[in-house]
């Protein structure tokens, strides 16, 4: 009754012949015909986007995702190198952003500016041993204390041995770390810039009473109480402590003939060269001033001594006549005859040179 593709369905007392629709399509409400069936609006079967078609439907997604079993998944744009080099990817639902990197050793702060990463305090410096971190704009260093060198970051400060360097001491020099310190001979003390050596005036200092008759020396290194003697007859004036003659009343030619015998100590470093100039030696009238017609010379000259006179305007000048090499203390007599107008002599004064000669150039 029905011809094929036609369903034949049965009424009371009668039949009808209806389209047999396929698969997405619908019988019209005549029955005549075949209607398309939007799925988009009848069952929502995407997850995204819907696109009814003739007979189908066809299911997209929006931009960012793509369509993976039936499901639209974000696309992570992130893996396809989408943000320049000096910006970080950073991937969204349906999206990505590109955010502006700080240089190194910075980070965003808050409000998004770049602000400095403060290694030393949050711990992800590389200083290790005695090392110091100090923090800088957008990175760190990492530095010795005092007395120490660098190697490098992440390596020891080793210990700068301030000896090696020449001078840094006078005398001698002991390293410790971090420093290092001078030490003087015996007899000196250092002096306030930790670095030179200075003689200790022990006659001063301590005091020294070397007893009657005799002197305390100071000596570079050290001291000695020499003998001072006044001859017989002589006597020590007070005020300069020269041993002037006494002369017994009524002693006419002692009177006129006055003599006096003066001590003089002189301390020199060690290494003075030859022909240096050490001292100038002057003979004094009765009234204390410079005899005007006087001659020097050494009395009982020994040639072993390193050190000779000279007469240099009315002066006794004592020089070097080789260098000074070695520690010794040099006794050294010397005679000025001083004369008057007519050629008499009228005056004689005898020095009594000490020169100690130090062990050391100070
Ligand atoms: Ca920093
Ligand atoms: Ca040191
Ligand atoms: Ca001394």
């Amino acid at each position: 009754m029905c011809h094929g593709g036609q369903d034949c369905e049965n009424t009371i007392g009668s039949y009808r012949c209806m389209m047999r629709c396929g698969r997405g399509f619908r019988r019209t409400t005549d029955g005549l015909s075949c209607t398309d069936v939007d799925e988009c609006l009848e069952s929502h079967p995407c997850h995204q986007q819907c696109m009814n078609t003739i007979g189908s439907y066809r299911c997209a997604c929006e931009p960012g995702f793509q369509l993976r079993n039936r499901r639209c998944i974000d696309i992570n744009e992130c893996r396809q190198r989408v943000c320049r080099l000096d910006q970080q990817c950073k991937n969204t639902r349906g999206g990505y952003t590109c955010i502006d990197l700080c240089p190194n050793g910075m980070t965003k702060s808050g409000n998004g500016t770049c602000v400095d990463i403060d290694e030393c305090r949050d711990g992800t410096h590389q200083c290790r041993f005695n090392q110091i971190c100090e923090n800088t704009r957008g990175s760190y260093h990492c530095t010795c204390p005092r007395g120490f060198r660098s190697q490098g970051v992440g390596r020891p400060c080793v210990d700068i041995d301030e000896c090696e360097v020449r001078h840094t001491c006078q005398h001698e020099c002991v390293n410790t770390p971090g420093s290092h310190r001078c030490l003087c001979p015996t007899g000196y003390h250092l002096m306030a810039n930790g670095k030179t050596c200075q003689d200790i005036d022990e006659c001063l200092e301590q005091n020294i009473q070397c007893g009657a008759n005799r002197m305390c020396f100071n000596t570079r290194g050290s001291y000695q109480c020499i003998d001072t003697p006044c001859p017989p007859n002589y006597q020590r004036d007070p005020a300069t402590g020269f041993c002037l003659k006494n002369c017994p009343p009524n002693d006419l030619e002692c009177a006129l003939s006055p003599y006096a015998l003066e001590y003089k100590l002189l301390s020199l470093p060690f290494g003075i060269a030859a022909n240096q100039d050490l001292i100038r030696l002057v003979a004094y009238t009765q009234d204390g001033v410079m005899h005007p017609r006087t001659t020097f010379q050494v009395v009982d000259e020994d040639i072993t001594l390193p050190f000779t006179l000279r007469d240099e305007n009315m002066k006794g000048v004592l020089f070097t006549t080789r260098p000074l090499r070695e520690p010794h203390t040099y006794r050294m007599k010397v005679r000025a005859l001083s004369y008057s107008e007519d050629g008499a002599i009228e005056y004689q004064t005898t020095f009594i040179v000490y020169i100690a000669v130090s062990a050391y150039p100070y």
